[in-house]
């Protein structure tokens, strides 16, 4: 055995060692170097990745949490995926049913329009029948009303007075109640029927002022006593009398009408009863007719 071959033996081993330690990394002891003499401290490094050895662990190590890393990811992503698609199942089938509900109610109110269609159809031609009906009915010749003849203005006699269509005379002379009554009938005329404010105003315009001018008018209380009644037998409902009146103050039974001098008096409470045996001036009325004679008896 020679040094050389045992030199080479020894560097083999050692060699080997180098590797066996290097494949550990982390502590590089370096021994003595050639046996030397002195011997030298052991000299710690710092580590560091070395050899293939490390980078393979190494890679391994970094391709293991890349794997965990995208396996998580994927389960992350899976998982998120999963919800949303479960809701939006949900809603979506939610909005099928209410889409459902909205076709059933269309397809109800389409049934009950083409119903009231097919009612409102038959009610029309029911009225076209009776149009039809009712033009043939119709007779082919009615009568039409013939336009009225012109209305001949009503012209009253000379001292009579027109309002409506009645003539009033404003007597000058005096008789009592049962004469001016007489006198008006005379003259195919009645003692005045005073039925309107109109008429009373109108005829109180007619009348002169004076202390105390009384005009015997159609009214009388002569066959029952308060019971008021025209000339015509109609009764007397309302009225112009003057306040208090009438009072019967002396068997008062017929109507008259007064104006004097104050003129703060109206027309419409000028009435007033008295003694049918006065002798005063009287009012005639005579209702005239379209077109008659307007001739009045002298
Ligand atoms: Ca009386
Ligand atoms: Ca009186």
């Amino acid at each position: 055995m020679s040094n050389a071959g045992g030199s080479g033996a020894g560097d083999g081993m050692y060699s080997k060692l180098i590797d066996d330690e290097a494949g550990y990394g982390e502590l590089n002891i370096r021994p003595d170097v050639g046996h030397s003499a002195h011997p030298v401290s052991p000299i710690r490094t710092i580590p560091r990745p070395s050899g293939p050895g490390s980078y393979r662990l190494a890679t391994i190590c970094l391709a293991t949490l890349c794997a965990v890393l995208l396996i998580s990811i994927i389960a992350v992503a899976a998982n998120n995926k999963n919800k949303p698609q479960s809701s939006g199942e949900e809603t979506s089938e939610v909005q099928k049913q209410k889409q459902e509900a909205n076709v059933t109610a269309l397809m109800a109110s389409i049934t009950k329009l083409q119903q009231e269609k097919k009612k409102l159809q038959e009610e029309k031609d029911e009225l076209l029948v009776r149009l039809a009906s009712r033009r043939t009915t119709k007779a082919p010749n009615v009568i039409r009303p013939t336009p009225q003849a012109t209305k001949a203005p009503i012209v009253c006699p000379t001292d009579w007075h027109l309002f409506n269509s009645s003539c009033y005379f404003i007597s000058r002379t005096t008789r009592d109640w049962p004469e001016s009554k007489s006198f008006c009938e005379s003259k195919g005329a009645h003692l005045a029927i005073i039925l309107t404010a109109e008429e009373q105003t109108f005829l109180w315009n007619l009348l002169p002022r004076g202390h105390w001018n009384a005009y015997w008018f159609g009214i009388t209380d002569g066959h029952t006593e308060d019971q008021w009644k025209w000339v015509d037998e109609t009764p007397l409902v309302g009225g112009f009398w003057e306040v208090g009146e009438p009072n019967n103050h002396i068997n008062e039974d017929c109507g008259y009408i007064v104006k004097t001098q104050v003129l703060e008096r109206v027309p419409i409470r000028s009435w007033y009863d008295a003694p049918c045996t006065m002798y005063w001036p009287f009012i005639c009325e005579k209702e005239m007719v379209p077109g008659a004679s307007t001739a009045i008896p002298h």
